[in-house]
């Protein structure tokens, strides 16, 4: 057997820089870099390995520096969530800190099933030095390290605690990471000695190594019986989820809404798949959803769920599907989903499994009487809609004014980039996507910190089109280091930062559940009641972006908005557009509920007027069996 005498960090740089992910004859690298933050732990195993691969040119594989290390997680989730599921960074963290800080960036990518390769550094595997600098001393056993905290948010562990055990890892890895069904975070815990350790490993390892994503086919027989269901249907519903993105099923999805005359609702991961102003397009469904949408989902007899995990946002808690005799047919990559709400399971790729069902529907389509009625409501959307755009509602631009701006402003490829905070609630009614990447909106962890770092992610996945996050204040101080990532890379991106002093999302939710917007405010501790709701806090985030790197525009009105994003766009380099907004909105309408439970007994008479009507709401909520 022919050998190659290598470290394991060494070898696993090799190894990494050979694999690549085919789709529909469509090559491209599985993995094309390393993020990375040098401490001990990963600088001599790793680092030494990436350096010499670029020092020798013997594998490919270029370094990032990023700021935050769960910062480069966002940023290789986003790229991930840009191309597919197709391309999935690796990330090395020093030992401790540096490893625990991706912990959230790992739970976030196996919540949303985008792929990312995790490589914390861990203890001595021979335990020479214990306890080392950053070890967690446990006296339930010698191999706990804190790096075990991966388990419950990776989707495959392993550590590696020799160095021939790298072959079998570095394999599973591969396979998880390309697996539409179990993908998501994928952990291999480097010991740091085991990272310097030298071994002979067989030169077939380092072969080049092509992963097929497969488009799995549904059974004929499943087919049938979907089939069968909606036949019967009279008021059939679409919800279009992130799996019909990843699977590229647009075309298919339009030619079959056409077809058919089944409208489609989309969930934050789906939408784009439609284009907002299709006829069959109803927006946004569930919690934050539109009217339309909810209105034809009240009386819904079949719903037909593509690549959804209906996430209690996309049911509303299980209220939004009105109809007593609901029934579900989901078709699903994952059988996980496929299952979901006692529905007749398609389990099948996106676009082969809708393709199947036109197949299988050929000239049946809902009466012109419910096309009729699909019509009226999106007009009466469009009026809900363009109330929420129209200007003037108080002295301080509200957020939908400036969304409304925003949505002129950008072409259809821009990417907008968003996660938490009350901006994913206002975009999923409002937001006007007419391609499957306009609307990177990150809502199965809604992680505030996600923004900022996605941004860097984005651009670096697709360079071609304009990439514009958009961030509160509360989120952008979580998580706004990444900036200066942009600007050492130099991506041009340009950032929406939306002050408004505070959570107007978890405001308006505390307001509405007698929790009378308590602690949700940026403001000086008042002398007089003790509270947070003193004067406004003298802080400057456009400064802030400026020492970061960033260039900054200020907008203090709906109309300089516009022009200072006619300036981002014309700008290349990383621009910041700061506006005030009104923290008490207006939002748009709500036409959906959402469970959070309100306390059952209080001395506060806002919070027992708000249990009444959490109970009332409760009344609706069901298992759909
Ligand atoms: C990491 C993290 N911590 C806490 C939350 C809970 N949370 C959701 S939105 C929000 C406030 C967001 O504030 P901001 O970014 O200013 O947006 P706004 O609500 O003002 O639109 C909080 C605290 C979260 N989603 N993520
Ligand atoms: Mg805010």
């Amino acid at each position: 057997m022919k050998t190659v005498r290598l470290t394991t960090a060494q070898a696993l740089v090799r190894f990494l820089a050979h694999q690549y992910s085919e789709r529909d004859g469509q090559e491209q690298r599985l993995i094309p870099g390393v993020w990375g933050i040098f401490g001990h732990g990963n600088v001599a195993g790793i680092g030494q390995a990436l350096l010499q691969a670029a020092t020798t040119g013997e594998a490919d594989l270029p370094y990032y520096l990023a700021r935050n290390e769960q910062g480069m997680v966002h940023a290789s989730v986003a790229y991930a969530k840009m191309r597919d599921r197709l391309a999935a960074f690796a990330c090395t963290a020093s030992t401790g800190p540096g490893s625990t800080n991706m912990i959230t960036g790992a739970a976030l990518a196996t919540t949303n099933r985008l792929p990312v390769l995790l490589l914390p550094s861990d203890m001595f595997a021979t335990r020479a030095a214990d306890p080392v600098l950053q070890q967690l001393e446990d006296t339930r056993g010698g191999d706990v390290t804190v790096n075990d905290a991966f388990r419950a948010v990776s989707k495959y562990f392993d550590r590696v605690s020799r160095p021939e055990q790298l072959i079998p890892a570095a394999l599973a890895a591969m396979r998880v990471l390309t697996d539409p069904v179990e993908t998501g975070a994928v952990t291999l815990a480097l010991p740091q000695d085991v990272q310097a350790e030298a071994y002979d490993w067989p030169v077939e390892f380092f072969r080049r190594r092509v992963w097929h994503v497969g488009r799995p086919v549904p059974e004929p027989a499943a087919v049938e019986r979907a089939a069968r269901l909606l036949r019967s249907a009279q008021r059939p519903l679409i919800v279009a989820g992130g799996g019909a993105v990843y699977s590229g099923a647009e075309t298919a999805l339009r030619a079959f809404a056409e077809a058919t005359g089944i409208p489609v609702a989309d969930t934050h991961a789906g939408k784009g798949a439609v284009a907002w102003d299709h006829p069959y397009a109803v927006g946004g469904i569930g919690s934050t959803g539109s009217y339309a949408a909810n209105e034809l989902a009240k009386g819904a007899d079949v719903v037909l769920g593509i690549g959804t995990r209906y996430s209690d946002f996309t049911t509303a808690s299980h209220t939004v599907f009105g109809n007593p005799d609901v029934a579900f047919v989901n078709l699903n990559v994952a059988r996980l989903d496929a299952v979901k709400h006692s529905a007749e399971p398609l389990v099948a790729d996106a676009r082969l499994g809708i393709q199947a069902l036109a197949g299988a529907l050929d000239g049946w389509e809902v009466s012109p009487a419910y096309r009729r009625r699909t019509r009226e409501l999106v007009a009466r959307n469009r009026e809900i809609d363009d109330e929420a755009f129209r200007p003037g509602h108080g002295p301080l631009p509200a957020q939908t004014e400036i969304l409304g701006a925003l949505n002129e402003v950008l072409d259809d490829r821009a990417v907008v980039i968003n996660a938490a905070g009350s901006m994913p609630g206002d975009l999923q009614q409002l937001w006007r996507a007419r391609d499957p990447k306009a609307y990177h909106v990150e809502y199965a962890y809604s992680c505030m910190g996600y923004e900022v770092a996605a941004g860097v992610g984005a651009k670096m996945a697709d360079p071609s089109r304009e990439v514009v996050v958009l961030v509160g204040d509360g989120s952008y101080l979580m998580m706004a280091q990444e900036i200066v990532t942009m600007v050492s890379e130099g991506l041009k991106v340009v950032i929406v930062l939306v002050q408004n002093h505070g959570f107007a999302s978890i405001g308006a939710l505390s307001q509405a559940l007698g929790s009378q917007r308590f602690g949700t405010k940026y403001r000086y501790r008042n002398g007089g009641s003790g509270h947070l709701d003193g004067d406004v806090l003298p802080v400057d985030l456009a400064a802030n972006a400026s020492s970061l790197g960033a260039d900054v525009l200020h907008a203090a009105s709906v109309e300089e908005f516009r022009s200072a994003m006619e300036k981002a766009k014309a700008a290349t380099r990383t621009t910041v557009v700061h506006v005030e907004t009104d923290l008490y909105g207006p939002n748009p309408p709500g036409h959906g509920w959402w469970d959070v439970p309100v306390s059952q007994t209080s001395a506060l008479d806002s919070t027992r007027t708000a249990y009444e009507t959490y109970a009332a709401h409760k009344q609706a909520q069901r298992h759909y069996l």
